[in-house]
């Protein structure tokens, strides 16, 4: 298990040791994210659990500081942990080529 740690304008280093407010599992597949829209709370110490459906996609919060590889169904899953500090409306997405609908593979992410 590989945990990545993020941290830029918006969102905080998480400390390792503690407790998350928030879990959301994500699953990614050509060309989508389920959940594709999710709302966190100002503050809150959320953790992503990560997998995929199919094949190598990525995860990046743009604006964040967060990327991480997603790796291919049965390998295993990818944690993200960060604070949200900002509210605001922020934009995710495959970060890894996956195929013909690529750039269509975002969500939002809501600090409200
Ligand atoms: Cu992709």
């Amino acid at each position: 298990m590989q945990m990545l740690l993020g941290f830029l304008l918006f969102f905080s280093q998480a400390p390792a040791d503690r407790r998350p407010d928030r879990v959301v599992s994500v699953v990614a597949e050509r060309f989508a994210f389920n959940p594709s829209k999710m709302t966190v709370k100002q503050g809150e110490l959320v953790e992503f659990v990560l997998a995929s459906d199919d094949t190598d996609h990525g995860f990046r919060i743009v604006g964040a500081g967060i990327d991480v590889a997603i790796p291919q169904q049965g390998k295993g899953e990818v944690r993200v942990r960060f604070v949200a500090k900002e509210k605001g409306s922020f934009v995710f997405e495959c970060s890894r080529p996956c195929g013909a609908g690529h750039n269509l593979m975002r969500g939002t992410l809501i600090v409200k």
